[in-house]
């Protein structure tokens, strides 16, 4: 595996919306982020990735661009930017950016002129296809509900888009378009970013004719949610592989590709070196749908089996968290009475586990779901459209409930609350009302009570990004499970030349005892103080994780 910066790695997601205001209007700003690039510098980590930064008008929070090439007007200005880059260079900090080319807004000027004709400059930029049967092309839903298609009154006929009704998807077979795209993804390399994650694209190309999906009707309006007919289709890699050698090998700038409805096979094709794709890949090892029905032995099965189809030649991001998701320590941990010890376990697993650890925002001090009581109080289009798609013909006051308790607790808004800086009116996220509601355990969770207390998850994560850094198995090491007769047990061997690091994790609230067979030589990091080792006996108790090296 060849050495390389982003493997080193810890990379920190900012979502800028919701990380500091610097100018009191409720939305946080790039202004914000340089105020707090001294605590990231703290904390130790390598890289900031940005979650689009770019002109829009925020129906999907950024995902929707306008314009590519110009920053959100609410986020600041293309100085702004630039300071930002000068400084985080000082700091020794990348930066890596959001690319968003699946879809842009329907604010585009792209689109604003495809729509008007079927035969003007721009007309064949995005997909276009006429009413069949005097209806949609096709039975497709969007991933935000509803149908894909939308009905154009200016062109007379419908357009593609597999998100929201405001995110037109591109069409990448027209190869002007595709040149547009790749001279835009060359002025940002050559303005000084150091990587890409690139959005949602492993949908680039759709498939021919547009076929009805094929999958059961799920829901009375008839559309069906299938990510898989328009995934990873064979003209989608070569649109990246030539991405690859046109762009990102020539430049030497690192990407990682967020692919949708993968496996650790389909995984291959996208980031094995030699196929000149990705350089790592953002996998849902643990996606959102599941989260009613996931289990610790499905967790650690998950990563040996993508340790195992990738380890000769591929790589990929870990992470338990991000803006999509909700939040890590509330749903694979213990949010209320062990959600400090919870969060540390958490956080010794993703670091220490074969990929490139990313760390989402507010992780770092055990920020928790939201648990607002309104659905007014939720802003982010897919809890709502959902919500009232399911809430829509039903009377009953408790089944409207149990709707909602399911649906806030998959909400994408349990990660997009406000940062919370300090105990003072909105958690000094911003001197105002924020576009979205502070989580009310600001005053307990925060970074300016975390940097006061050495024993605080934030000092945990900065210890365990300086263990990363300067231990190289954990980067390179092989990997191999360790298995107890305690499904709740997760631990693993890493070995790298002469060295053998040993991680052992209770993925429990229950205190349990496993007898060892390693030695224990030098014991690294633990979120206990003391660990109850009794020869090869030890006692783990809730959520307890201990990193050793054994020889
Ligand atoms: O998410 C992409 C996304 O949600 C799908 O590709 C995902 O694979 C699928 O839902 C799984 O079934 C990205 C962003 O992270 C998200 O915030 C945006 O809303 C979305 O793209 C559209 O740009
Ligand atoms: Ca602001």
């Amino acid at each position: 595996m060849s050495k390389e910066w982003f493997r080193e790695a810890v990379i920190y997601q900012i979502y800028p919306r919701s990380f500091k205001d610097s100018n009191g209007d409720g939305i946080g700003d790039l202004k914000g982020v340089l105020e707090k690039l001294d605590y990231l510098h703290e904390l130790g980590i390598t890289a900031i990735w940005f979650s689009p930064i770019y002109s829009s008008p925020n129906a999907d929070n950024g995902y929707d661009i306008s314009d590519y090439q110009s920053i959100m007007k609410e986020f600041g200005t293309m100085e702004d930017f630039d300071k930002i880059v000068e400084e985080c260079r000082k700091r020794n900090i990348k930066v890596i950016m959001d690319l968003v080319v699946n879809h842009t807004s329907d604010e585009h000027k792209w689109f604003i002129e495809s729509k008007k004709s079927r035969d003007n400059d721009k007309s064949d930029y995005y997909i276009w296809s006429d009413k069949k049967n005097g209806k949609e092309p096709n039975n497709w839903e969007s991933f935000f509900t509803g149908s894909a298609w939308q009905w154009c009154e200016e062109r007379q006929q419908y357009y593609l888009h597999l998100f929201h009704r405001k995110q037109p998807d591109l069409n990448w077979k027209c190869d002007k378009l595709k040149e547009e795209i790749f001279s835009m993804i060359e002025w940002w390399i050559k303005k000084g970013v150091d990587g890409f994650r690139i959005d949602a694209i492993s949908y680039l190309e759709k498939p021919a004719g547009f076929p009805d999906s094929t999958k059961p009707v799920t829901h009375k309006d008839g559309y069906v949610m299938d990510a898989e007919i328009t995934s990873n289709l064979p003209g989608t890699h070569k649109l990246i592989n030539e991405m690859n050698i046109r762009l990102f090998s020539k430049y030497g700038t690192p990407t990682v590709g967020e692919i949708g409805c993968i496996t650790p096979q389909t995984a291959r094709d996208y980031v094995l070196q030699s196929r000149k794709e990705f350089d790592m890949i953002i996998p849902f090892i643990l996606p959102q749908i599941e989260i009613d029905t996931w289990n610790v032995p499905m967790f650690k099965k998950r990563i040996s089996d993508w340790y195992e189809a990738l380890k000769d030649d591929g790589w990929w991001a870990q992470f338990l968290s991000n803006h999509d998701k909700p939040r890590q320590v509330s749903l694979y941990g213990n949010d209320k009475e062990y959600r400090i010890e919870s969060a540390k376990m958490l956080a010794s697993i993703i670091h220490t586990i074969p990929g490139t650890p990313f760390v989402y925002q507010g992780e770092e001090i055990g920020m928790t779901n939201a648990y607002f009581d309104n659905i007014e109080d939720y802003n982010d289009v897919d809890t709502k459209n959902l919500y009232y798609k399911l809430t829509k013909d039903i009377e009953n006051k408790e089944e409207i409930n149990k709707i909602f308790d399911s649906v806030r607790i998959s909400s994408r808004d349990n990660a997009r609350t406000p940062m919370q800086w300090n105990d003072e009116e909105f958690a000094g996220f911003s001197n105002n009302k924020p576009w979205i509601n502070v989580n009310p355990n600001y005053k307990e969770i925060n970074v300016k009570k975390a940097l006061e207390d050495k024993d605080s998850i934030f000092y945990y994560y900065k210890e365990l990004i300086s263990i990363r850094k300067n231990n190289k198995i954990i980067v390179y090491g092989d990997y191999k499970e360790i298995k107890f007769d305690n499904e709740y047990v997760y631990a693993y061997e890493r070995n790298y030349e002469d060295k053998q690091l040993v991680v052992i994790n209770n993925f429990s609230k229950d205190n349990t005892k496993i007898s060892l067979n390693y030695n224990i030589k030098n014991i690294l990091l633990s979120n206990y103080k003391e660990n109850k080792i009794n020869g090869s006996e030890i006692e783990l108790r809730p959520y307890e994780s201990i990193i050793f090296f054994s020889i």
